[in-house]
């Protein structure tokens, strides 16, 4: 974040505290649970694993600590589909509405638990015939369709970990996480909708699946159809709706140990491979249950609309397993919020009476830009809560979603978490937080965060410094998969027995968390982790590019946009076109989110003595602020003839 937002958080002094009539009929709205919460943080998290979730047998021990390796509820055995779907059908809630899609092109369905009961069993029914057995990889690279949640529960159903791949990445992307996770099936569709297109998921799996020798079947979901035809290898390739037709109607699920993986998710991290982010069963399950509970306010009654992908850790802990462990009512939106119109979301909101609403500041910040006529057009009167995640939120976003969306009544709750964290870590209570605009306010009961200096020492109120976690929590990832040294290495090296977030963040006189954004090399586009390192491979995997680096800019709508420094090879122009080849270049290699927002070609890069790439300089040079220190660069006329070159080019 840019000094000036900085300051200006500093300076934000408007509060908002709960209303009484919140309060009163909030699922928690004690206080002192802070402090009850704290006092045995693994008595606490104990209690909520026991009465929020049915275990098939009790655990011994409900926290093993040997840093940085925990494990919860130590010999309990549960499933996470069955907490998900199968204990809500043997109450009224059978016929509840589990998932009410709604797909891009205007097709609608609804499920209820009964169905989802139903067809997770056929689906989980169908893999076991296919082979599939406990503890095997399940790659799933869907559209936002309801079979999504239905191949993620039926995994879960049968213990085979899965690893959901976002369907906007690219074939070559979706084969590294195939062929890290060793995955042995992969579920997807002919293809998706977004703004009218078709996404041609199928063909990008044909693509990578020329170098996954792990995946030995493929199950094919037919979203699109008609004329739209896919190629179907022989043996391998099979129909979801063949496979499903005469599979076995029940398929009971598997008892899991409380450690059993649950899933695998990647996600980017400061080096250019992603990584494998492990959760297991119980902590997990535990983690995202009571946070779905307690922070989203969640009732029977509720329509709660999660705008994510189910592709993001966002998707898997509040679409699916938070609000269905919770038997909640769940919307499930397959496009964009600017298809056909850019008053999609407000039309939804309207059509199924939403009462809850989570979604990130770079939807907020497009949807001001857009104007409060598109939410003006329809009726928003539902709505009694809000969330944001995925990026710090800047306080004129949240006014104007606390105004225009929120009708100026309902809490906004701005939850800070990670892939990592599996579950929300800094949130609001909507019954007993007041809220700061910007500020995602306090650690969740039972998690305790602290800021901490270079040397590991807390700092003063009102300073920045790396947000750490200081003791373990049920939904913490157990690692990295096939990497135990990268996951010592990124998350506790830096300070020894705490978790390091990557983040920077300051506490202001009572308390409040204000997260102020990466400290290493990932950069937050729309809320997506990209890291600097992956996309110069993708630059300079093309055969113009002779060197690049990569830094996160200042965006107003994305929060952070992509800019690289390339160095041309000999024999190639640097021009508009190479510019524009490049940035196609990355947007096929990894996906369209990390397509550069700009190219600045240069002769040289500002490099250290020891030949470090200074980033810090670059960003100054992007964003266009006075130069800063420049002394231990190996020769500071470099940086000079870049910043001169890089104003020219802007004008
Ligand atoms: C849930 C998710 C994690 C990174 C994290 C932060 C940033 C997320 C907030 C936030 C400020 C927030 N998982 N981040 N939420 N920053 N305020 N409320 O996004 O693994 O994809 O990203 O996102 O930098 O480290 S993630």
């Amino acid at each position: 974040m840019q000094p000036t937002a900085i300051d200006a958080l500093l300076q934000e002094t408007r509060t908002f505290p709960p209303s009484e009539a919140f309060r009163q009929q909030a699922n928690i709205n004690d206080p002192t649970i802070y402090e009850r919460a704290a006092q045995d943080f693994v008595a606490f998290w104990a209690q909520q694993a026991e009465q929020l979730l049915e275990w098939f047998e009790p655990w011994q021990t409900p926290l093993e600590w040997q840093p940085p390796y925990a494990k919860w509820f130590v010999g309990g055995k549960l499933n996470a589909c069955h907490n998900c779907v199968d204990r809500h059908v043997r109450t009224w809630r059978r016929n509840k509405a589990a998932l009410i899609w709604e797909g891009e092109p205007g097709d609608t369905r609804v499920l209820t638990y009964g169905d989802l009961h139903r067809e997770v069993q056929q689906f989980a029914s169908a893999l076991k015939s296919l082979g599939v057995r406990k503890g095997d990889r399940v790659c799933i690279y869907m559209p936002m369709i309801p079979e999504a949640v239905i191949a993620m529960l039926a995994c879960a159903r049968i213990g085979a970990p899965h690893s959901v791949v976002f369907g906007g990445f690219s074939a070559e992307a979706l084969a590294d996480r195939i062929n890290d996770a060793q995955a042995k099936a992969l579920v997807t569709a002919d293809g998706g909708w977004r703004r009218g297109n078709i996404v041609p998921l199928k063909r990008n799996a044909d693509d990578a699946l020329r170098h996954t020798p792990s995946i030995e079947t493929v199950i094919v979901y037919q979203r699109i159809g008609g004329d739209y035809t896919v190629n179907m290898q022989d043996g391998r390739d099979h129909w979801w709706h063949d496979l499903t037709r005469d599979a076995p109607l029940t398929c009971p699920p598997e008892p899991m140990d409380s450690e059993d993986l649950l899933y695998l998710l990647y996600t980017s991290g400061s080096t250019g491979k992603p990584k494998g982010i492990m959760h297991t069963t119980g902590g997990y399950m535990t983690g995202v249950t009571l946070t779905a509970k307690w922070v989203f306010d969640l009732k029977d009654e509720d329509i709660y609309w999660c705008t994510a992908d189910v592709g993001w850790v966002t998707g898997h802990s509040y679409i699916v397993y938070g609000p269905l462990s919770n038997g909640a009512t769940c919307i499930l939106y397959e496009g964009a919020p600017d298809y056909p119109d850019r008053d999609r979301f407000w039309a939804i909101v309207e059509k199924y009476r939403a009462t809850i609403l989570y979604t990130a500041p770079t939807a907020i910040r497009a949807f001001m830009k857009w104007g409060e006529q598109y939410p003006q057009k329809h009726d928003l009167s539902s709505l009694r809560l809000l969330g944001s995640v995925g990026e710090p939120i800047n306080p004129e976003a949240w006014m104007w979603y606390h105004e225009h969306i929120g009708g100026g009544r309902c809490p906004i709750v701005d939850t800070w978490w990670q892939t990592e964290t599996g579950a929300i870590m800094i949130t609001p209570l909507p019954g007993i937080t007041t809220t700061k605009p910007g500020s995602a306010t306090r650690p969740f009961p039972g998690i305790a965060a602290a800021i901490l200096n270079d040397q590991g020492q807390p700092v003063d109120a009102n300073h920045g410094g790396y947000l750490v976690i200081t003791q373990p929590w049920p939904s913490m990832t157990r690692g990295l998969w096939g990497d135990p040294e990268r996951f010592v290495q990124t998350y506790w090296s830096k300070f020894e027995g705490r978790y390091f977030t990557g983040d920077g963040a300051r506490q202001d006189d009572d308390g409040y968390f204000w997260l102020l954004g990466r400290v290493d090399d990932v950069i937050n586009v729309s809320g997506h982790r990209l890291s600097t390192m992956e996309v110069e491979s993708a630059l300079v995997d093309h055969p113009a590019v002779a060197e690049a680096a990569v830094i996160g800019i200042h965006h107003e709508i994305k929060g952070q946009g992509v800019a690289a420094f390339v160095i041309v090879k000999e024999g190639y122009t640097a021009d508009e076109a190479l510019q524009n080849t490049l940035k196609q270049h990355v947007a096929q290699k990894i996906g369209a989110i990390a397509r550069p927002d700009q190219i600045i070609f240069t002769a040289e890069l500002p490099k250290t003595r020891s030949g470090k790439i200074m980033r810090r300089l670059l960003r100054d040079i992007a964003e266009g602020r006075a130069l800063g220190d420049t002394t231990t660069l190996a020769d500071p006329a470099v940086v000079q003839a870049l910043k001169e070159k890089y104003e020219g080019q802007e004008e």
